[in-house]
């Protein structure tokens, strides 16, 4: 299965419908001349792309890579108007940029149903009605519509962004909370996309990313994570979920490190936002030891934000953890509104 999230399409509008040249018959023969009566062309279809919630990604133009619009039909006799070319109507995920050839982004769709015309229908000709001197047989040729590249980014729209070590539990968490379901395995690298999931509170919605786990290195290419950092770019909180069972080569210190030291290389802007970390898998260890290794984990790495621990399996802390990100999406939208 793909996942695109960047792509590069050809776009061609319909071209305009000619003009006709045609005269009038002349039953009675008593005027001596001809009156045109030649109808203009159709206006060539245009491209429009409009922004759909259903959409996760750009996949389907990996398999239309060249989307058309129909061209206007030639005007014809009678002072018949050619039929309009129809227009393509193409749609694309929320979140999508578009860019024109040069690469300056033209429209960023935010939003679910916002639309915008990438390709622009030829105009039509003109039948020789239009040029009603004596015998006239003059028209006009329909213009051809717009040919051009455009590209498309995508840049998933999420509420929060799961960040972790690959088997820390992503996957696991989001399929409790929302209605996402993906592929939970035992092994690293089990999500190879990023996942959305609504999670739905008594108080609002928000929508959770789930991306593949990141690993040392990852802003350099290492891994798949990278890739997939850009979607939780616009995200109002990330969270970062630590396996505190794990008995690892390395202490859960320096796995939160190696996160962050890579967030930190991919943008700095990401390393800003607001962001929690999520202790996850408690039900393996005994309450005692586990509340003392995240005591003191928080301690040592002088952590001032909030910070939880659940157990995404037996669903332990995932209500207050849901209740407290609803409250901050809320009092966030508040101030910036
Ligand atoms: N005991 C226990 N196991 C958990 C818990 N959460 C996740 N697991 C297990 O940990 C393993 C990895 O879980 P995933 O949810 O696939 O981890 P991930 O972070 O999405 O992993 P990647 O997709 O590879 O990045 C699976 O075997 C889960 O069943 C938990 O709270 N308790
Ligand atoms: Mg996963």
């Amino acid at each position: 299965m793909k996942f695109i999230d960047e792509i590069e399409i050809s776009v061609i509008a319909g071209n305009g419908g000619s003009g006709c040249v045609s005269f009038q018959k002349n039953k009675t023969r008593t005027l001596n001349r001809k009156v045109p009566n030649g109808g203009d062309g159709g206006k060539g279809g245009d491209i429009y792309l409009v922004s759909d919630k259903d959409m996760n990604d750009l996949t389907y133009y990996h398999y239309h890579r060249t989307i058309r619009a129909e061209n206007g039909k030639n005007g014809r006799s009678y002072l018949r108007k050619g039929k309009k070319g129809k227009d393509m109507i193409e749609k694309v995920p929320v979140g999508t940029k578009v860019f024109d050839e040069k690469k300056n982004m033209i429209m960023d769709l935010k939003f679910h149903n916002q639309s915008i015309k990438v390709a622009v229908g030829g105009s039509f000709g003109l039948g020789n009605h239009r040029f009603r001197t004596k015998r006239s047989d003059r028209f006009t040729e329909g213009k051809y519509g717009d040919k051009k590249k455009i590209f498309l980014e995508l840049n998933m729209i999420a509420d929060v962004g799961l960040l972790g070590m690959p088997n820390s539990g992503k996957s696991s968490l989001i399929r409790q909370i929302s209605s996402a379901k993906p592929k939970v395995a035992d092994y690293p690298f089990t999500t190879l996309f990023p996942h959305l999931g609504v999670v739905r509170t008594e108080k609002r919605s928000f929508i959770v990313a789930d991306i593949p786990g990141l690993i040392d290195g990852a802003s350099k290419g290492i891994g798949l994570g990278i890739r997939f950092l850009k979607h939780l770019e616009r995200c109002s909180i990330l969270l970062h979920v630590v396996d505190i069972s794990q008995e690892d080569t390395r202490s859960p210190i320096e796995r939160i490190k190696t996160i962050d030291s890579e967030i930190i290389s991919y943008k700095k802007s990401l390393f800003e936002k607001e962001r929690w970390i999520v202790f996850n898998k408690i039900d393996l260890l005994d309450e005692k030891f586990y509340k003392k290794t995240v005591d003191e984990i928080v301690q040592k790495i002088s952590w001032k934000k909030k910070y939880y621990s659940i157990s995404a399996i037996k669903k332990i802390g995932l209500k207050n953890l849901c209740r407290d990100i609803a409250d901050y999406i809320s009092s966030e939208r508040t101030i910036s509104c």
